[in-house]
Order: C-alpha cells, then structure tokens, then sequence
C-alpha cells in the first residue's frame, strides 16, 4: 500500500466538484495545471478568476519533502513554530552529505561517520514531529519521492529546486525554501503568485540515440534559464503519451534549469504502470476513477495557443541528441554540430569522465539503456577510454539493477559505482587532481553545470547529456563523437559503430530490495529530546533577525556590483561547504565568494569602504557589521539562479546586508529574501546598473510608506560629490511586507506561539 492513501483518497474525493466549479466560474475548459491548482486553493469554493504573473494566492500542499542539506535549517526554524508534529505528510532524505570517492560501502561509512551529528540531529527532529526519515544511502530525494510519494493531480513543496520531478507523475511538485517548507509544516498556507502557462507539444516519438533528456536540453536551449520564470511547464501529445514515467520525471526534473514554477503532465497509461510497478496499485485504482480530471480538458490539447501563454511545439522524429554547456544548462548543441562548435569555441575535446545517474538520470530504464551500449564494449572489442561512474538515485534501483546484472557489465568497462546519493553532481566528489585546476572536460547526465560544481575545479568543462550519450561519449573518450554517424577503432584496429541504445521502461521482474532506508516516526514523539550542543561546529540554534527600526535605510556601502551569471552556487558554495548548512554563522563564511566582482573581475576580492583595503567577501561584510555600518549587494540578469537552498539569502541577512538590487531574480531565491526579512529590490530602468559604483554610499527612501506597487528611491552618494537618485522596484505584497518589517517570517511564527 502506498503511504498516506487518505490523503491521496482526499484530494481525489474533492477534485470533480472543485474543477467542476473552476471550469463554470473561469466559463472555459481548464489546463491540467490550473486543475491541480483549483484544487489546493487554501480557502474554497472557488471564487475568484486568478490573474497569472499577478495574484498571490494561498495553497494547501498535500505534502513537504526536504533533503539533509536543506532540512537542517528548514528543521531549526520549524522548532520555533512550537507544533506537537508536522501538519502534513513530510520526509527528509539524506543524500547530499555523502562524498563519492572510493565507491559506495566506504564513501557511506565515512558519510556516517563524518556526519553522524547531523544525521543523529535530523533523525531526531523527524522522529519527534512525525516525519517519515530516509536514512544515507537510501536515495536521492527526487527519486525516493517519485517512487514512494508523488502521484498524480497532487501538490507538494520541497525545499530543493529539482523536487519538480514529481511533476513526472503528473504532480505540481514546487521547490521552496525552508521558511517555506515550515509554513507549511506549522499548518498554515503556502503563498505562489498564480503562475503562467507554458505548453509543449511534443510530436513524433522518441526513437534511436534521442531520449527524454534532449526534449528539456532542447526546451532550455529555446527558454534559457530564465524563460521558465513565474510559468508552469504542461507537456502535451503523443511523444509524451508514448514515453515512459520516470523519462517524464527527467523532464520535468530538468524545468528547473529554465526557471520554471515546476511542470507536468496529463495521467497516462505510462504513469499507471509505474505506479503498479513501484507497489501503489492502490493509488493507480484511485487515478483511474477520476482519469478525465488528471489530465486537460481536451479543448486544451487541441488548441494550445487559446489556454497558454506560450506555445512551444517538438517534434520527436526529428530531435537530436543534445549536449547542453559548457558552464550554464542553456547552451545547447545538437551533437551533430559538436566537431564545430567545439572548435571554435576552444572547448578540451578530450573526455576524462563520463558520469551517470543522480536525481535526474537513474531510472532503471536509463541504466538499462546506458547497459546496452556498455555490453558493446566486450561485443565490439572496444576499450572504453574515459573514466565512468554511476549514481543510482535510490537503493531500490540499486539493487535492482544489480540483481540483474546491470551493475557487473559496467564493472567489465572499468565504472565506479557511487553510493546512492548526490555525489559528484553537487560537487561532493573528490576527484584526484582536481586541485591542479587543469583545464578539463567531463560529460555527465546531472542537470546543472554551472563553474566548479562537480569537483571545485574553475576550469572544468562540463556538458549534460543523456545517460545514452554520456556512456558513449565516455567509451569513445571524445566529445566530438557522434554516435549516429561515426565510428570508433577497435581494439584489432578495425572501424566498428555502436548500436542505438535499446532498454527496459520497468524491470520485467519487478523492482526489489532488501532495506530502503526508511525510518517511521514515533507515532508520539513529544518525550524525543533534540539537543544541539551549544560548541557544534555543524549545528547551530537561530537567534531572531532584528525587526526593522522603523525609518530608511540610510549611509550603506556597496557591498560587490556581481558581474553576469550570480547563481546560489556563486552566492552560498555547495561542496565543501555543505558540512555548514546547519550552522549560520559559519557557512557565512562563504557568502558570495564565487561571485565576479565588478570593479575588478576577481572573484572574493572586494573593497572595503571603512579601510579601503580590498579583502574577502565575507570578510569585508563582516567588517561592516561591527561597525554597525549596512550594506547593500548589486546584481545582474536572474540573480539566484539554481537551488532552493535558503542559506544564500540567510548569510547576507544575518551578517547584516540590508538589500539586494539586481536586474531580475530568479523566483526561489526572490522569495527566499522576502522570507528573511530583506529587501529584494529590481532596477527601474536596468541600465541604472551601470551607475553603480564602486565607492557608493547608498541610502534606501520610502520605506516608511513601504506598500504593494509602489517602488522605493536609492540614491547614490559617489565619492566625488555628487548624487544620483535612481527608482527601484519590489513585488511585496502587504504580508510579506510584514516580514520585513518584523525582520523575517519566522519572527511572526515565533509571536503567535507566545
Ligand atoms: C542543487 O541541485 O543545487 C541542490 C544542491 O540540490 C540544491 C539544494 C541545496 O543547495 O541544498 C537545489 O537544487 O535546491
Ligand atoms: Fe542532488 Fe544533484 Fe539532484 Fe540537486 S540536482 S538533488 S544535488 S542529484
């Protein structure tokens, strides 16, 4: 039986009538996503026709997820809200503290052992509050959700980006930051502003080298990584219809990359038999009795352009593998024009790893896939000339894939198999000689490659592909190769091709394993005690923000001008620096060392105004804080891209940064600001960017009459002399108002406890 089925039984029993009542209140046939969201509105019936891009609105999520490295914070802050237990359905997941270097049994000890504080911590908290613990080595939360969790016409919040890959089994899946995630636990609703809709008609049917993966590296070569922003994502056609669940799942795992809200897509008979096979018949016999209201009216699908804001069609027969990078998920190369592209962009040709697996690329049907072409090494007498590793995404897959032999044929091409966890796709992975910081590239089947994720090292290239591509890419050891056309010399010097990939969408013989890795809360947990101790270096209690003192913001520095691409990779590491997340002072200590700063073009390497000495980000903030003095950091386009994790809005709030004035944000962390009490501010006119400078006194007007709408003034002291007054924008609305004005949302959870 699939967990929580009276919640599944629930949404179920009132989806007819409310998608009913949303279709007659909006007179028209209705989209999947707006079905789902009709259904989770907080406060029913229905009575208002949502304006998209606009309204905020309230939602009740049916359930939370949140992994280790996000969880801790999330945890910290759901202590305050002073519940018995958490008010819907949540897990935690341990995946993201494992370092992948020896191979999974070892890396997992040493995880155990390194992080035996926070693990105790976590598995603690969750016992306590009724949430459902997955213990190291368990999974990758995505895929433990998708095979346990997620299921069709629900809603969930996650406090990791890529927790919209339940969106493959027809979910809106979003993900948020902690203070999100413990709104939600403490029982009250959770806010979105009503998104767009974005359609993608996908024709034809994948076929050969193509997989699921190309469809969204093509999709963000078309979107960028901000063309998602504020949108839904709803696949549609008979190229989705004929794909499998978990190719879905990569899909829509992948939307992340392009900024979007999340995306979905219609139940199908490809989901109904995913859930069968991962033991929740019972769920797919609640689908199957209200099939038509998991899926758009049909209106919808044939005439996309009246229902989205946006219409992108994809036709299947014709796509090509893809390569997306190096350095941002965007940049996408149909392996056909690799040779070209590589060449006149300087790009290493050379492959040193090939990497598979992670969140996104770990179905069975991917590794049964990746396996055909592995098996062709011995068949053909080839030698695979890359290095190669594999992370399963959970221990069911695991020991699946091993149970059938999968594991042995990568053993005979030399592949590391990693412990089931995040790995080398958010840099926990110690690669040898990545300290020497050679220019190097690597092809891997995760889903962000943004600089130095995966090894630390700047000069890394790293390109996304299929599970497909990257094991044929790492066995031909060049990134030029083209599998459709050409051919590699075997080990007798002969000119031999590989065949296209062929695989399992379900294991024939079911899926198995031994220990999953769940741990069921005590069904009364007010005697579990949690205990931080006071001299942790990992765990750390919060201390309030202070409430704003009432008037504007007047005599700040400019922290940095970040140049171009400021991702959360750039503002709060990942890596080494995971071991700190439940500790705010000290991952402070990284706060925005990656990012390019203006003046200079280096990266942690900024002036303090006090001294005039140029010193590390952190530092010079942290100078500015004992001496009472705020600050305010400037960014470019999409500032925040990538993760959920809270800690890049955190750090600048708790070492006393006052504002954050970009072009345009990324939504995650825009929220996440709100939420600690910043000002996350937006350039009137973009171009005011440049008048930014270097030795700026900043003053922030307006604040006394702070309200929805209505932008505030900077003005600019520049050392010269002279001023300039420039406007900058918000989208507070009056409650998150609130939350600057209290010095966070939390602080008015902790009221109302008192
Ligand atoms: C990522 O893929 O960047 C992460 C690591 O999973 C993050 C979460 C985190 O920073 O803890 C995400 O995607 O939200
Ligand atoms: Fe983990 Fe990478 Fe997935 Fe993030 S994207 S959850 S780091 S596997």
């Amino acid at each position: 039986m699939a967990f929580d089925i009276d919640v599944i039984k629930s949404v179920y029993d009132r989806m007819p009538e409310r998608v009913k009542a949303a279709r007659e209140l909006l007179g028209r046939p209705l989209t999947l996503s707006e079905k789902i969201l009709y259904n989770h509105l907080w406060e029913n019936p229905v009575s208002q026709n949502f304006k998209r891009g606009a309204d905020y609105v309230d939602f009740a999520p049916d359930r939370v997820a949140m992994q280790d490295a996000t969880a801790q914070m999330a945890l910290l802050q759901f202590m305050q809200a002073g519940r018995p237990q958490a008010a819907v359905p949540s897990t935690v997941h341990c995946d993201h503290l494992i370092t992948a270097q020896n191979g999974a049994e070892e890396d997992l000890n040493t995880a155990n052992n390194e992080s035996k504080e926070v693990y105790d911590f976590l598995a603690s908290v969750s016992n306590k509050y009724g949430i459902g613990f997955w213990k190291p080595g368990a999974g990758i939360i995505h895929q433990v959700v998708l095979e346990n969790y997620a299921f069709p016409g629900g809603m969930m919040i996650g406090t990791d980006s890529h927790t919209v890959n339940a969106g493959g089994l027809g979910m809106i899946a979003i993900g948020v930051g902690g203070a999100d995630a413990c709104d939600v636990m403490a029982g009250l609703p959770w806010e979105l502003k009503w998104p767009k809709l974005i359609g993608v008609k996908l024709t034809g049917k994948l076929n050969g080298w193509t997989a699921p993966k190309d469809v969204i590296l093509k999709v963000a070569g078309i979107l960028t990584v901000k063309g998602g922003t504020g949108a839904i994502v709803e696949y549609f056609g008979e190229g989705v219809t004929s794909m499998s669940c978990t190719g879905k799942g990569t899909i829509a795992n992948m939307g992340a990359e392009i900024g979007a809200t999340t995306s979905t897509f219609g139940y199908d008979d490809s989901m109904e038999r995913y859930l069968r096979s991962t033991g929740r018949a019972d769920v797919a016999d609640l689908a199957n009795g209200i099939r038509e209201h998991l899926t758009a009216d049909a209106d919808v699908y044939a005439n996309p352009e009246k229902y989205f804001d946006e219409v992108i069609e994809i036709n299947l027969n014709e796509l090509e593998p893809h390569l997306n990078g190096p350095f941002t998920p965007d940049l996408a190369t149909p392996i056909s024009k690799m040779k070209e592209v590589a060449a006149a962009n300087g790009w290493p040709t050379k492959v040193e790893v090939g990497l598979i697996g992670s969140c996104t690329n770990s179905s069975y049907e991917d590794i049964s896939r990746a396996v055909s072409l592995a098996k062709q090494v011995s068949e053909k007498n080839l030698k695979t000339k890359a290095e190669f590793t594999i992370t399963p995404g959970s221990e069911q897959v695991r020991y699946t894939i091993e149970r059938d032999g999968f594991l042995d044929t990568f053993d005979k091409i030399g592949a590391k198999v990693f412990a089931n966890a995040c790995g080398p796709c958010i840099g926990m992975w110690n690669r040898m000689g990545a300290e020497k910081q050679e220019k190097n590239t690597i092809v891997h089947s995760f889903n962000r490659n943004f600089a130095k994720r995966a090894d630390g090292n700047p000069n890394t290239y790293a390109f996304v592909g299929s599970p497909e591509l990257v094991t044929a890419l790492a066995i031909a050891g060049d990134l030029t190769f083209n599998p459709l056309t050409d051919t590699l010399t075997n080990e007798n010097g002969e000119q031999v091709k590989l065949d296209p990939p062929t695989g399992d969408e379900l294991p024939s013989n079911g899926f198995a394993v031994e220990d999953a890795g769940y741990q069921a809360p005590a069904e009364d947990g007010s005697g579990v005690k949690v205990a931080v101790d006071p001299s942790s270096k990992r765990l750390q209690l919060l201390d309030p923000f202070q409430a704003w003192e009432g008037t504007d913001l007047k005599g700040m520095k400019l922290l940095i001008k970040a140049k171009g691409k400021c991702t959360t990779d750039h503002i709060s590491m990942a890596g080494p620096w995971l071991k700190f997340r439940g500790h705010l002072d000290n991952i402070s200590d990284n706060m925005l060392i990656g990012a390019v700063n203006f003046f200079n073009e280096k990266t942690n390497e900024v002036k303090n105004q006090l001294t005039g000495q140029y010193g590390a980000v952190p530092h010079t903030q942290r100078a500015y804080k004992a001496a009472g003095v705020g600050s305010v950091v400037v960014g470019d386009e999409n500032y925040g891209e990538g993760s959920s994790r809270e800690h890049a809005a955190m750090e600048p709030r708790h070492l006393g940064v006052r504002a954050v004035l970009v072009k345009s944000f990324a939504r995650i962390h825009e929220t996440n600001l709100k939420k600690q009490g910043m000002l996350a501010l937006t350039f009137a006119d973009k171009s005011d960017y440049d008048k930014i400078q270097e030795n700026d006194n900043i003053d922030i007007i307006g604040l006394t009459e702070f309200a929805p709408g209505k932008p505030l003034q900077m003005v600019l002291h520049h050392d010269n002399g002279t001023s300039e007054t420039i406007t900058v924008n918000h989208s507070y609305n009056d409650q998150q108002i609130e939350w600057f004005k209290e010095g966070g949302a939390l602080n008015i959870i902790r009221k109302s406890v008192r």
